[in-house]
């Protein structure tokens, strides 16, 4: 989105729409009853934000209406683009329905040609209500709170015919380097011939003249880059691609690397890897899932402090921008399509799995050309264990790789001694709660050489292996001399041993994922409440504030120590 430091459009006329639109809260309405004339604006809301994070609006859920005018002209080809709505929405513009979207965390754009000039109205209705036939996606019970609204930043763009729909880059070699460019276009008119140009940083690769004869359609190309640098976590260098078509424009940023899975470990550019991280949710209490720029930057140093080169981004898809800070720092990246501990009712509900694959392909569209992004998994923890959920494994794990087969494919098991779909991935990737959930700290060595002779005797002894969540609550500020659960001194002794061991007293373990960087609200609902106090899931290294807790220190000192081993 715009706030990048570099444009993805020079040519194309791209006009920001943030700001404070028209607001108003409908409540518990049914959308398709809304007369989007009739409603009577009467507050303002700022665009991006989570309506339910402001203080007017806290914890309700409702139907809520945005609207702001934007500038038309007659026959031209619009695109709006949205960098993310939750949980469902409608586009209007001057009262005629664009489409409606399902399911936050991912863009999604209208196309529209008005056939008059001058100022629309552009309305959108947004649903934060759980509602799993109109939004699937977003269940009540998972274990974060899930904010409503305009999430992320909204674009007018003027099309020029023939326009660029998408650029997808893979790293097709690093030695010599070259690049596989694809470039999905299309064409309101026929166009005949235009120009053709790609170009790395200042360089011109390629230019062509070429004639396009249909309304739609792939250029594909293999351009070698001999100057360009290789990407990798310890020496993260990015180049700019421009990618000319006719007189629209498309620029991505890009790094050259290749991830491969081998001999039980994870090798960027040929070279073994070992992921020392965190879990991270995109939440904070003042802006729920909007974060501004300045607490993305006050993360990622945070993230750089604790001395990480891994996020797992639970348990949804990154905020580009977000993506593009861990591209500079060479922060590796698990980019998660969204869910939580599905059952058979959920994965063999074709309509759940449609959701899944449309999701999936809008994450992949948006991650797919950032270095940092070296894994996609799905369905955290969801019921791999059982015979009748693995078809969904299947169609999801397997829609991945035909939409990217350059990097390895994965999911978050929290089910190791009978599980029936490990075989379906490439890294395995085990959830547990030693110590905090089960047994005591002194038990985790115990309980994690379990897990690996396991799973070394049953078909997964030739793949890395990295835990991907494991972790204690604790309280910011509780210090008690009992050092009980719940106070930083047992989450940071608990840490403490589960770096240890699996760095110290193994070498089985290619990577370790902390639950997580930051406390986050959780839902209001009982039983599960009971069991966060605050009302917050308090496993942050950090609190919610992104205040420090002791374990923050721990970690620190630990993964600053392996990682100049
Ligand atoms: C699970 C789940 C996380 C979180 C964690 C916890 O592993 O994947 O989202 O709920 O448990 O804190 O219990």
């Amino acid at each position: 989105m715009l706030s990048r430091r570099f444009q993805p459009h020079v040519l194309r006329r791209v006009e920001a729409l943030d700001g404070i639109w028209d607001f108003a809260f409908l409540g518990d309405v049914d959308p398709d009853a809304i007369e989007v004339k009739e409603i009577r604006f009467t507050d303002r809301m700022a665009v991006p934000a989570c309506f339910d994070a402001t203080p007017s609006y806290a914890g309700r859920r409702g139907l809520v209406a945005y609207r702001r005018w934007i500038r038309v002209e007659a026959g031209r080809s619009l695109r709006l683009v949205f960098g993310s709505v939750h949980h469902w929405c409608r586009v209007v513009v001057d009262g005629k329905v664009l489409r409606d979207h399902a399911g936050g965390f991912t863009a999604f754009s209208a196309t529209f040609t008005p056939d008059r000039s001058g100022d629309a109205e552009l309305v959108v209705l947004v649903d934060n209500r759980f509602d799993a036939r109109r939004a699937p996606l977003h269940l009540p019970y998972f274990d974060w709170y899930h904010y409503g609204g305009i999430t992320r930043g909204v674009e007018l763009h003027r099309l020029e015919t023939p326009w660029i729909e998408r650029v997808t880059t893979t790293t097709e070699s690093i030695a010599p380097p070259a690049l596989r460019v694809r470039i999905h276009w299309a064409s309101s008119t026929a166009v005949g011939a235009v120009p053709f140009i790609l170009q790395l940083d200042q360089r011109v690769m390629l230019q062509e003249t070429i004639t396009l004869t249909s309304d739609a359609g792939v250029l594909e190309r293999v351009v070698e880059v001999p100057d360009a640098n290789l990407w990798s976590p310890s020496d993260p260098n990015l180049h700019l691609l421009t990618v000319q078509l006719g007189t629209d424009d498309f620029r991505v940023r890009i790094g050259l690397r290749q991830v491969q899975v081998a001999d039980r470990e994870i090798l960027i550019n040929g070279e073994p890897v070992r992921l020392l991280g965190v879990n991270r949710h995109t939440l904070h209490p003042e802006f729920g899932h909007a974060l501004p720029e300045a607490v993305l930057i006050a993360d990622a140093q945070q993230l750089q402090a604790l001395g990480v080169n891994f996020v797992r981004g639970s348990h949804y898809p990154q905020d580009p921008r977000f993506l593009d800070l861990c591209d500079e720092l060479g922060i590796c990246v698990w980019s998660e399509a969204i869910g939580w501990q599905h059952g058979a009712e959920h994965l063999t509900n074709p309509d759940f799995i449609e959701a899944q694959l449309t999701h999936i392909d809008e994450m992949v569209t948006e991650a797919v050309n950032h270095p940092s992004v070296i894994m996609w998994g799905v369905l955290n923890e969801s019921h791999s264990h059982d015979p009748a959920c693995r078809p969904g494994y299947e169609a999801l794990l397997n829609h991945l790789r035909v939409l990217d087969p350059s990097r390895p494919v994965t999911y978050a098991c929290n089910h190791p001694f009978d599980d029936v779909c490990l075989d379906l991935i490439d890294i395995v990737s085990i959830n547990c709660y030693p110590g905090w959930y089960e047994g005591e700290i002194d038990d985790i060595p115990e309980a994690l050489d379990r897990i690996v002779s396991y799973l070394d005797t049953h078909g997964q002894a030739h793949k890395p292996l990295i835990i991907s969540e494991i972790g204690a609550g604790a309280i910011y500020g509780w210090r008690d001399l009992n050092g009980a659960r719940w106070t930083e001194q047992y989450q940071a002794r608990l840490l403490e041993t589960v770096i240890r061991h699996m760095f110290q007293a193994q070498d089985r373990f290619a990577g370790l994922a902390i639950w997580q960087f930051c406390d986050g609200r959780t839902p209001p609902e009982v039983p599960r409440i009971l069991g966060r106090p605050r009302g917050f899931n308090n496993k942050g290294l950090v609190d919610e504030y992104r205040r420090p807790k002791l374990a923050f220190d721990v970690v620190s000192q630990a993964f600053h120590a392996l990682r100049s081993t």
